[in-house]
């Protein structure tokens, strides 16, 4: 197992699948799942088991608040998608709720970077059918957006066709 989550930002690596999907490969994203709550676990268990088999899965923080939710939740989507990808929300780190576990926020996203790589989620920049996805352990802010909204264009649900 590595040591230490921070500074680990390796260079982008290759991906191939081994499917002749000929529809390619679909892209979701999903964030604040908060699976601590139970009627949102429900929602991740009832996701299909088969249907996302050559997808790829994005999600974008806030997972659960304690580190054994976390590893239930992300082994679900594990077993869902052929590849998910996880960066960290504010709840996911918070240690209200771990006990004497963790001395701090950063040891504590050490040890949910660790569970990624033991589940099998990817946390670090890949290529995925010529699609550069790149995890960024940052935080944003709207007012950082100078840029015009992008109109016409329409994201379906991640409910659409699950
Ligand atoms: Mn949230």
């Amino acid at each position: 197992m590595k040591s230490g989550g921070l500074g680990r930002r390796p260079q982008i690596v290759s991906s191939v699948l081994g499917n002749s999907n000929t529809e390619g490969v679909s892209v979701f994203v999903v964030s604040d799942l908060h699976t601590d709550y139970a009627e949102n676990l429900k929602w991740v268990e009832c996701l299909s088991n088969v249907e996302h088999k050559n997808d790829v899965l994005l999600v974008a923080g806030d997972v659960a608040e304690t580190c054994s939710m976390f590893v239930v939740t992300m082994s679900l989507l594990k077993e869902r998608f052929e590849h998910v990808f996880y960066v960290p929300g504010n709840h996911d780190l918070w240690c209200r709720r771990e006990g004497q576990n963790y001395v701090d926020s950063l040891e504590k996203l050490n040890k949910l970077l660790d569970a990624c790589e033991r589940i099998g989620v990817e946390t670090n920049p890949t290529v995925i059918d010529e699609i550069g996805i790149i995890p960024l352990f940052s935080w944003y802010h709207e007012s950082f957006d100078k840029e015009k909204d992008i109109t016409g264009f329409r994201i379906p649900s991640f409910g659409d066709g699950m």
